[in-house]
């Protein structure tokens, strides 16, 4: 007879596992009438009820799902959660008229925030973020990342890192971390962009990986943020360290930067909106994850649309995230992230799902979650919903019925 620490009966799964091509599978990987076995924080059994294996139907605890479906946990893969104070202030300014570039032209911006986070202590950091990691786990998210970028000083860059890693201590949700020095000109290094990235590779860098701060490198690889020059400098310091990289890239202009992170065999490259061809063949070939925002692209009131199509003919792997931060996307939610994927990017609900989990883990380097099969990690939502596109069809309501942490 099978040990299990716990059973969920009644439930219908999206698994997102993909069966291999040319096998007749229904859409999300779905079984209907399934059961999900688990023990020990990881799922031993997935599959259709009537094959569930014999158990001790005395000793092991058994939750009813009264026709829940089953969805692995989500997957938040580009956030900047960790950060001081608000922008309200220019928002109003951005509905004057004035652009995003604009205002980070004139020293607003990323540089607002900078000073904010700089001021503020590891506590206020702390709870601040933890409100907006709550908001997220809330909606099902069970995986989250989270870069710094708003210290741009040594200091406080790793002041960000270690907030974000108590945050991963004190939270249910995983929490991976991104170093980001490279996300905006400090103004005591204005006219010195190249000294800049000095320090962060002479000096920021191997002092956060020196305390196993970071679990990724990132940059901001823009007219507004660092060149392709300067971005290939601080992956060959991330190289060095073993450290993998990813990149935001083609977010308002395309300076190559995908194809310079594919290079690199990045995690991902994300926002994409003015990527080409050779970026997305570049990608393709490096196993480099698409990261798509569609918060940012709302809030910015973009008119370029990432290339979806040319995404999909080149079978690139699509990922969504919120990239919460307070500049681009002052939003907390995954679900909301679902329905623009759908409305504003015309993806299915399939694909928009398969963005915050599956290809969301895959855009992490994480192969142990993002598909409810036997052996991954037992985070899974069970949903109060009669099909998974709903997930992405309605928002302002939050259909989730119980989180699945560990086996937890
Ligand atoms: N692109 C973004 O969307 C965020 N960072 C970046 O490089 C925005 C950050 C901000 O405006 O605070
Ligand atoms: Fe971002």
């Amino acid at each position: 007879m099978n040990h299990y620490t716990q059973v969920w009966l009644d439930i219908n799964i999206a698994t997102m596992n993909k069966a291999p091509q040319g096998t007749e599978q229904e859409a999300y990987g779905a079984i209907r009438d399934g059961a999900i076995a688990v023990t020990d924080g990881k799922i031993s059994w997935v599959g259709p009820r009537k094959e569930l294996p014999e158990f001790d139907i005395l000793a092991t605890p058994v939750v009813k799902g009264n026709g829940a479906w089953v969805t692995p946990g989500l997957i938040d893969c580009h956030t900047h959660l960790v950060f001081g104070g608000s922008r309200a202030q220019e928002f109003e300014k951005r509905l004057q008229g004035v652009s995003y570039e604009e205002i980070s032209r004139q020293g607003g911006g990323i540089v607002s925030t900078v000073n904010e986070t700089r001021k503020a202590d590891e506590e206020t950091l702390f709870v601040a973020a933890k409100d907006r990691l709550n908001a997220l786990m809330a909606e099902g998210v069970t995986t989250v990342e989270i870069k710094s970028g708003y210290g741009l000083d040594t200091e406080t860059e790793v002041k960000m890192l270690k907030v974000a890693r108590l945050l991963g201590e004190h939270h249910p949700a995983t929490v991976k971390t991104t170093f980001l020095g490279a996300h905006a000109l400090p103004p005591e290094f204005k006219g010195n962009a190249d000294g800049y990235i000095d320090l962060v590779c002479n000096e920021m860098l191997p002092a956060v990986h020196e305390q196993g701060l970071a679990d990724a490198v990132d940059a901001f690889c823009e007219g507004i943020g660092f060149s392709l020059e300067q971005t290939k400098r601080v992956f060959d310091k991330a190289v060095e360290l073993g450290l993998p990289v990813k990149l935001h890239a083609e977010q308002l202009s395309n300076l190559g930067g995908s194809e310079l992170v594919a290079k690199y065999k990045g995690l991902s490259s994300d926002h994409l909106e003015y990527v080409d061809e050779a970026g997305i063949k570049a990608m393709k070939e490096a196993g480099t994850v698409a990261v798509l925002l569609p918060g940012a692209f709302y809030f910015l009131r973009e008119t370029q649309l990432p290339p979806i199509d040319l995404l999909n003919k080149h079978q690139v792997p699509i990922a969504i995230a919120t990239d919460t931060n307070p500049g681009s996307s002052p939003l907390c939610s995954i679900l909301l992230m679902l329905n623009m994927a759908c409305t504003l990017f015309r993806m299915p609900p399939e694909q928009a799902l398969e963005g915050v989990t599956r290809n969301a883990a895959l855009a992490l380097g994480l192969d142990d979650r993002g598909v409810l099969k036997a052996g991954n990690r037992a985070d899974f939502v069970l949903w109060d919903v009669s099909h998974p596109a709903e997930l992405a069809y309605q928002f302002g309501v939050n259909k989730v019925k119980e989180i699945v942490i560990g086996g937890r």
